[in-house]
Order: structure tokens, then sequence, then C-alpha cells
């Protein structure tokens, strides 16, 4: 196996900075924003995020975590349960900004959207990714990219953060 790096420490610190100037541009602001990672990554870039654009624009931006698991359609049912999240920030009528470490075939976000849909009905949902790979299997486009990373199916990108690996770095593997 090969491995390369993408980004670097820095590298990942200034694409969140751009992404949070481009959401600011986008959204007037943040008013009205919620930013919600996806676990398990994505929660660790979209509290760094709020932290960015509060330092910027002086107002906390509230941000939640959510998880997919019982929306996805790779499971019956039985294995995803059929529980109900609860949100400690109300998306209803609220601008909904998803950021997942890795955008592939889209079916996470898919599942997302579906998360948030059953909480309230957001005024808009956008999407934030650090790394967009390729391989979209349904129409899903996000609205700011940390980094865009043509891939094969088979290289793989390994994403490290260091809230949980100890470092900041963005890897692609290649068989
Ligand atoms: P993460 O969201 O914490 O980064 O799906 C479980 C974990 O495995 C996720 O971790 C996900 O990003 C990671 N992962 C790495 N490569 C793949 C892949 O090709 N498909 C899926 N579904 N998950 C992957
Ligand atoms: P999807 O295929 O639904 O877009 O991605 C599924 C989940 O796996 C998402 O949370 C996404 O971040 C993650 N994922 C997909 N491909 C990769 C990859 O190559 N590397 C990493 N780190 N995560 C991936
Ligand atoms: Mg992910």
């Amino acid at each position: 196996t090969e491995s390369h790096i993408i980004m670097d420490e820095m590298a990942i610190r200034r694409a969140l900075t751009r992404i949070a100037h481009e959401i600011l541009e986008h959204n007037n602001g943040i008013e009205g924003c919620v930013l919600a990672g996806i676990k398990t990554r994505g929660v660790f870039l979209a509290k760094r995020l709020s932290e960015r654009l509060e330092s910027i624009e002086g107002n906390p931006i509230p941000w939640i975590e959510l998880d997919v698991t019982s929306y996805r359609d790779d499971l019956s049912v039985q294995e995803r349960g059929t529980e109900r999240a609860e949100y400690a920030v109300p998306v209803q009528n609220k601008k909904v900004i998803l950021f997942d470490d890795v955008l592939y075939t889209g079916r996470t976000i898919r599942a997302a959207m579906d998360a948030i849909m059953d909480a309230g009905r957001p005024e808009s949902i956008q999407l934030a990714v650090l790394v967009d790979r390729g391989h979209r299997e349904l129409p899903i486009r996000p609205d700011y990219i940390g980094k865009n990373v043509p891939t094969s199916k088979a290289e793989e990108i390994e994403v490290l953060l260091e809230e949980k690996d100890g470092s900041d770095q963005v890897r692609i593997l290649q068989q």
C-alpha cells in the first residue's frame, strides 16, 4: 500500500478559514445558521468551524452532532432501529449546514438530510466537506469544499484529526 499526504495541518486550517468566509458571504453572516457535524470526524470539523466563525463574527454559532446510522439505506429496518434523535438546537426554519470529512457516494448526506427533516423543517440545507473524492451515486453536490481529490474507487482517503487521531493530516492510500 502506497500513501501520501494531500493536506497537512496548515492546509486543513486554511481550508477551514476559507470555508468560514464562504459561509459568511453566502449567508450574509451567520444569523439563523446551525452547523451539523456528521459523526465521527465531521463533528470535530463542525466544532472547529463554529469556533472560527465566532472569532470572525464575534457571535457564537450553534452546532449539533448528527448520527445518521438509523437513516442509512444499506441497513434493514431491524438493524437500524426506529429511534428519532432530538437535537439540543432546533432546526425548524434554520439554515442547516452539514459538515462531513469525506464526500463519496453521497448516501450518507442523503441520510443526514432525512435525519434533519425528521426533526423539523429547515429553511435550507447546505453541505460542507473537507474532501470531495468524487464517485457520486446520488444528485448531491457540496456548497463548500476543502479540497477536490479525484480518486479511483480502489483508493482511500484517510482523514486524521487532532481531537481523535492526535494530529491533523489527510492522506491518500492506493493499493
Ligand atoms: P469518520 O466519519 O469518523 O471519518 O464509516 C466509518 C468510518 O470509516 C468513518 O469515519 C468513515 O469516514 C471511514 N471510512 C473510510 N473510508 C470509507 C469508505 O470508503 N466508506 C465508508 N462508508 N466509510 C469509510
Ligand atoms: P458516502 O459514500 O455516503 O458519501 O460516504 C460514507 C461515509 O464514509 C461518509 O461519512 C464519508 O465521510 C465516509 N467516507 C467515504 N469514503 C471515504 C474515504 O475514502 N475516506 C474517509 N476517511 N471517509 C470516507
Ligand atoms: Mg465521515
